[in-house]
């Protein structure tokens, strides 16, 4: 037991729970939904689950069934979701996942998802839709005197874990900087219907709530401590097609500067995670926007950077996901982050309300879209899950402007990612405003379905798959029954079922 931990206990009654995680995993029965924190690779906890993951590969070599319900912020690392897909420990998992032995069990048939937007999942839980929760299972930063959390580097759905579960289990990590504490904003006013009241948030940095998580005592049936970081995964540097898609959306953003249509301070910005997000907002930090502000989901290395940098003046998140350089310099300079850095429950971070009223600015990447401006963002070639919708939903629908990002080709320019009809979708041609890929940009707003084919062929898809897409569509617009969204439907899926028979999607 490492002092730095044990000094993070304050309160007396559940330093008496201290145990090791094999005997607090021992406390988790077969069968249970357990709710663990952890929201992209952050704040997860890092020990009970593996001890959990261990007890239930010994329970299957004796032959007993042991499977549990998992249910997180977001997807978590290798030693939570890795560990006990690993084993076949999840029965069902909920509400988002990456982890690719938990990706390889669910598109096995051999793991139940349910895929839900990010800022659902509170609420249903609330509402009673998937039952009761057993036990949560939460990283904390540190317990106050009087049983009150201070929580770690994300907030995810540790708010209603807490508050739901019949058991707690606290996992305090001693590794995580002290500075934390009063970063985060945990807001304790949601209701709900028919008591619901508008969420007072009006800025984007405002804070609305309370800086420590409510936890009752009397609940808590084992706190365990650790000592280990986060995930931290690094990015790959941006290469030329993520340079190019951020230059078309800051080119794209500047002209509607011109018009008239944003301020040069533009409006909160929303970034999914991953290589090209990054890019882009690299780009923003060394392009002509100034005093920016961010109201997103996850606050990854290029908005550090921005922040750093003066360009963004504060930023709203539910999770931190950094790179090992990035978490360096936030830890070093954590005083001088926590002044610009709110974390809070992804329900707010996601809330479709505050996203309509501070009229945010989404950019998110997807793996492919058709003609008319369908966005697939999970499933390859219709059928296999890849990661799950993420906030891309909750975003997407209700922001000021809707962008999805995505190079024009995939595996070497073996599928094009501007498809007939898209194999799969989650966000239909009424969310989706601005596509993107490195060969430019097509505004799809007011457009009607035909005009929105021809726009964006002519300025996204790739020029080997261009005549195709022409072609396609000149004989839909001839021959399909209907002429509003043209489609032949025995040839529309054709690129994918060839993709799948010859391994590219040109014939
Ligand atoms: O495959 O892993 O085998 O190399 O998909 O693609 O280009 O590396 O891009 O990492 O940004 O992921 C949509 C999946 C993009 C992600 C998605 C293959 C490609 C590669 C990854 P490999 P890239 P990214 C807030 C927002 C949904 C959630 C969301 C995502 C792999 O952004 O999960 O938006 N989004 N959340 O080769 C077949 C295609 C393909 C394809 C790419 N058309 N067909 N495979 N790939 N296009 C954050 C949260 O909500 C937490």
């Amino acid at each position: 037991m490492s002092n730095a931990a044990s000094s993070r206990i304050q309160h007396e009654g559940l330093r008496r729970r201290l145990m090791s995680a094999e005997e607090a995993a021992a406390l988790i029965p077969a069968g249970a939904h357990v709710g663990m924190s952890g929201f992209t690779g952050a704040g997860y906890p890092k020990a009970v689950p593996q001890a959990l993951a261990a007890r239930i590969a010994r329970a299957h070599e004796q032959g007993q069934a042991f499977r549990i319900g998992l249910w997180t912020g977001a997807s978590t690392a290798l030693e939570l979701d890795g560990a006990l897909a690993k084993v076949n420990a999840v029965e069902l998992r909920m509400p988002y996942q990456s982890d690719p032995t938990g990706r390889a069990r669910i598109n096995a048939g051999e793991m139940e998802y349910t895929d839900i937007h990010l800022s659902h999942v509170a609420q249903y839980v609330w509402f009673g839709f998937f039952g009761k929760l057993d036990v949560a299972v939460i990283e904390v930063a540190g317990i106050l005197p009087d049983g009150r959390l201070i929580p770690s580097t994300s907030i995810g759905n540790n708010k209603t874990w807490l508050d739901q579960a019949d058991k707690i289990i606290l996992e305090v990590n001693g590794r995580m900087p002290e500075g934390l504490a009063g970063m985060h904003d945990i807001y304790y006013g949601t209701q709900l219907p028919p008591q619901r009241v508008p969420i007072p948030m009006t800025r984007p940095e405002q804070r609305i709530g309370e800086p420590y998580l409510h936890c009752d005592p009397g609940k808590v049936i084992a706190v365990v401590e650790t000592a280990q970081g986060d995930r931290n995964s690094k990015f790959a540097g941006p290469d030329a097609v993520s340079n190019a898609i951020a230059g078309h959306i800051i080119e794209f953003l500047q002209q509607e500067v011109k018009r008239g249509r944003l301020t040069p301070e533009l409006l909160p910005l929303q970034s999914g995670v991953g290589n090209i997000a990054n890019a882009v907002l690299a780009g923003l930090n060394a392009g002509p926007f100034e005093r920016l502000q961010a109201y997103t989901e996850v606050l990854q290395d290029g908005m550090l950077d921005m922040l750093a940098s003066g360009k963004l003046a504060s930023a709203s998140a539910t999770a931190l996901s950094l790179s090992p350089a990035a978490w360096e310099r936030f830890e070093r300079e954590i005083d001088f982050f926590r002044e610009r850095i709110v974390l809070r429950p992804q329900e707010i971070s996601n809330h479709p309300e505050i996203i309509r009223r501070l009229g945010l600015i989404a950019m998110n990447a997807m793996i492919e879209v058709d003609i008319y401006g369908n966005v697939n963002s999970t499933h390859v070639m219709g059928s296999s899950i890849m990661n799950g919708i993420g906030g891309s939903g909750d975003f997407a629908r209700n922001a000021y402007l809707s962008i999805f990002m995505t190079p024009s080709t995939a595996k070497d320019g073996r599928i094009s990612c501007i498809v007939p009809m898209a194999s799969h979708v989650d966000h239909t041609e009424h969310d989706v405003q601005i596509v993107v890929t490195e060969q430019g940009l097509a505004d799809l707003r007011g457009l009607s379905p035909k005009e929105r084919a021809r726009l964006l062929i002519e300025r996204c898809a790739h020029p080997d798959y261009r005549p195709l897409l022409l072609d396609y569509f000149g004989r839909a617009c001839r021959d399909a029954p209907g002429k509003h969204t043209p489609h032949l439907l025995d040839e529309a899926l054709s690129w994918h079922s060839r993709y799948l028979r010859q391994g590219r999607m040109l014939p």
